[in-house]
């Protein structure tokens, strides 16, 4: 017997359509919209009433784009898929896409097997998992067409970065690029001149120049910018779509422009921590100047005259998801193995738990509208990852992940009351309008007025289509 959930007197918000509804839930799934105070609507009996009067009722968050207990830089992420997935639901997450990482010299079975083993029977609310490709070989790229038709991985990421641990060469890219065009998996893309960057590292070393602020320096908007280029081109010649990850540079950005423009297949996704943040960040403050630490990541935050391109990238459809890349370490231990070299300090940054608030302020700021935000943080994503119309909307058959949105809430995000684990808060002390008040993962309540009801092992893995954009 399926239990029936009422969601009455909201606003509810969709990429499509804001209307005052009342949203009927049927075991794990959505029954029906009617139109609140309508006979339709009236005429529902339900187990259980939630009311949504004065309240927003949004589809669930879909971070594309997370890395739970990613092994790096000699350490590892800090959250687990336990904490990582329970803060993500915190803040209106209720799907997150996480990479399993082909480990070099293994096949990308072995890569899933390890991140299954790592999230199975641990996740508070859906997960699925991309596949980070750091070996394209011929092995390689038959288990492609296999993970593509199982629905297991359909989309794959590569790195023109970081050389001798995930770097693939332009040969190797084009190699997959061709493959996924051939098999319907989306590739995606880390677009930074990783072997230019490395020479940029060692001059900086050796010119004493150690400090946080450092890292911003040497990876260079240029090397950001060409990669996307040289990314976008290998694309056309494979004839394959492309998906370029965390999009920092306006020049970046100026090229996947361009190439839309064109008519071809290629997205983009940015990320809060280059709309909200940029190289004052990493400046170097605090007792010893290393509190720059703390915002390294890369593609590294940009100057800030970097963010209103982005926002009108994201208003122009130039570019399409906000994710977190959600890569969290621990200010004390972590981000201190980089003192006195910044090359050393583990890439990224937290942000799982605050990006739907995040976002939800550049409305009222008026960056984008009500329905772009949900578009760039949820139904996009879903689309983008073949999700959808599982994921990312609020439609009758549509797994029933919705979050009751208060906008007028007002918080003040702080390490000392967020759930991520993880020391520091990389936007500490920031005033945000609206917060998640119910979240429903498969129509079970996990959070309910800042009480939390879910339990690990709700979540469950999801199989995907391909991306749902192609033309
Ligand atoms: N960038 C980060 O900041 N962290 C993990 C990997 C990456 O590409
Ligand atoms: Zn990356
Ligand atoms: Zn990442
Ligand atoms: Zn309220």
């Amino acid at each position: 017997p399926n239990a029936r959930t009422v969601i009455r007197g909201g606003l509810v918000i969709t990429a499509a359509d804001e209307l005052h509804a009342d949203v009927l839930i049927e075991g794990e799934r959505v029954a029906a919209l009617a139109t609140t105070g309508s006979a339709a609507a009236e005429a529902w009996t339900a187990d259980t009433v939630i009311d949504a009067t004065g309240h927003y009722v949004i589809p669930g968050g879909v971070d594309a784009h997370t890395h739970m207990e990613l092994p790096f830089g000699g350490t590892a992420a800090s959250d687990t898929f336990e904490t990582g997935t329970r803060a993500a639901a915190w803040g209106g997450t209720t799907t997150i896409v996480d990479f399993a990482v082909q480990p070099v010299g293994a096949s990308l079975r072995e890569g899933l097997d390890a991140w299954h083993a790592k999230a199975d029977g641990n996740c508070a609310i859906d997960y699925a998992f991309h596949t980070i490709v750091s070996d394209v070989n011929d092995g390689v790229l038959k288990e492609m067409d296999a993970l593509v038709d199982s629905g297991e991985s359909t989309s794959f990421k590569l790195f023109m970065a970081y050389p001798g641990v995930f770097y693939s060469d332009d040969g190797r890219i084009l190699r997959a690029m061709q493959r996924g065009a051939a098999n319907g998996g989306l590739i995606m893309m880390h677009a930074e001149n990783g072997i230019a960057i490395d020479v940029l590292v060692e001059q900086a070393l050796a010119a004493g120049h150690t400090a946080p602020r450092y890292h911003g320096e040497v990876r260079r908007e240029l090397l950001e910018a060409e990669a996307t280029h040289r990314a976008i081109k290998l694309a056309q010649v494979a004839g394959s779509p492309l998906y370029v990850v965390h999009v920092s540079a306006a020049s970046a950005l100026a090229e996947l422009a361009q190439a839309r423009d064109a008519g071809l297949n290629v997205f983009g996704e940015t990320c809060p921590q280059y709309l909200f943040l940029s190289t004052d960040n990493l400046a170097e403050t605090g007792a010893d100047g290393f509190e720059g630490a703390k915002y390294v990541c890369s593609t590294p935050l940009r100057p800030r005259e970097h963010q209103a391109a982005l926002w009108r990238g994201l208003r122009a459809n130039d570019l399409q998801v906000v994710s977190t890349d959600h890569c969290p370490f621990c200010f004390a231990g972590q981000k201190e193995l980089g003192r006195g070299d910044f090359s050393k300090i583990p890439n990224g940054l937290p942000g799982v738990e605050n990006r739907m608030d995040l976002l939800h302020q550049a409305v009222v700021d008026g960056h984008i509208t009500r329905r772009r935000w949900i578009e760039i943080a949820c139904t996009t994503p879903a689309r983008m990852f073949g999700l959808h119309p599982r994921k990312g909307t609020i439609t009758p058959g549509a797994d029933a992940d919705i979050v009751v949105y208060d906008p007028t809430a007002v918080q003040t995000v702080s390490a000392a009351t967020h759930h991520m684990n993880v020391d520091y808060s990389a936007y500490e002390g920031r005033q945000l309008a609206g917060r998640a008040r119910t979240v429903l993962s498969r129509g079970t309540v996990v959070l309910d007025d800042g009480t939390w009801l879910g339990r690990a092992g709700h979540g469950a893995f999801q199989r995907r289509d391909t991306c749902q954009y192609l033309t």
